[in-house]
């Protein structure tokens, strides 16, 4: 059986589905700290879970008899910068307990995202690779890049049979975002539709790597599927699919809506953009198990309409 933890969030709503779809509906444990997440899980179990709390998480592992957790909840990079000790303590606890509990038997299998956060101000910018200098500057970000250490050194000791990718900016139309640095590519779809104007939060000629969504699940049940001898990267895979600026993604919805209107008040978040690359080099994903996206930017909005309109 499967654990999800963060179900209820950006990631969590999609991946959830797809696991769901793939394994079947009575394989799968949506769990989020948020009871309102409930409502999305008619289609299987749902627990309430905070996972700090040691405790109720391994007790769910006993009863529902898991074997795999993707351990998606975290405090993303712009919260994050609110309450920085405790988004360290969420996101690092709880990885380490779910690292344990592996450790100790009681799983088998892990998955947990990282992010291009892990990079910072003197990473190269354009097709960063795999190994690098990594210096992030935000909590979220050093976290991600903490818990990749780990995630190797559970697998070097211990044998740990843990997966993770360091994914770019998620655009799902199916859910919102969970308050990161790239969560303006997902709200500017919703302005578009809605015809209201649309404030970026970022300046016009940001670049950031993004994904869209069906391809981060795509890419997620690939890697979880490789066989363990081909996964060679233990701490956490480069993977890439678009790399878009505002002034990109807007001319992409012009297109469809010739009067949409954007304007760029750049805030905090844009100093944390800027330590971010501009486009990856995910050599080591296409060579590993074959890794290849399926959309580009025009595919990617002309999805998204189709299914928002
Ligand atoms: C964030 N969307 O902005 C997340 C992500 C690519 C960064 O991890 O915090």
């Amino acid at each position: 059986k499967i654990l999800i933890t963060g179900a209820g969030g950006q990631l969590g709503t999609e991946l959830t589905a797809a696991l769901a779809q793939k394994y079947g509906n009575e394989n799968v444990i949506a769990t989020d700290i948020n009871e309102k997440a409930a409502e999305k899980y008619t289609f299987c179990s749902f627990e309430v879970l905070d996972v700090l709390d040691v405790d109720r998480f391994s007790k769910l592992v006993e009863e529902y008899d898991v074997s795999t957790v993707y351990h998606l909840a975290a405090i993303l990079s712009a919260v994050g910068e609110k309450n920085p000790l405790f988004t360290w303590k969420l996101n690092m606890d709880s990885l380490l307990n779910v690292l344990e509990m592996a450790k100790n038997g009681k799983i088998e299998k892990i998955y947990w995202p990282s992010s291009i956060a892990v990079f910072g101000k003197n990473t190269p910018m354009d097709n960063t690779p795999q190994e690098c200098v990594m210096d992030p500057t935000t909590v979220y970000g050093i976290s991600k890049l903490a818990g990749e250490r780990w995630c190797a050194y559970y697998f070097e000791k211990y044998g740990v049979d843990v997966r993770s990718l360091r994914y770019p900016g998620l655009i799902g139309y199916k859910s919102v975002g969970g308050g990161g640095t790239t969560d303006y590519a997902v709200d500017i779809y919703r302005a578009a539709i809605n015809k209201e104007d649309f404030d970026c939060f970022l300046k016009e000629d940001t670049y950031l790597p993004m994904m869209y969504m069906p391809d981060a699940i795509k890419a997620t049940l690939q890697l979880m599927d490789a066989p363990k001898e081909d996964v060679s990267v233990r701490s956490s895979y480069n993977i890439s699919a678009l790399s878009f600026s505002p002034k990109e993604i807007y001319a992409s919805l012009l297109k469809h809506y010739p009067d949409f209107k954007i304007a760029y008040t750049p805030d905090f978040r844009q100093d944390i953009a800027s330590t971010w690359p501009d486009s990856i080099d995910d050599t080591k994903a296409r060579l590993d198990w074959n890794w290849q996206p399926d959309y580009n930017l025009d595919e990617m909005t002309e999805d998204i309409l189709k299914h928002l309109t």
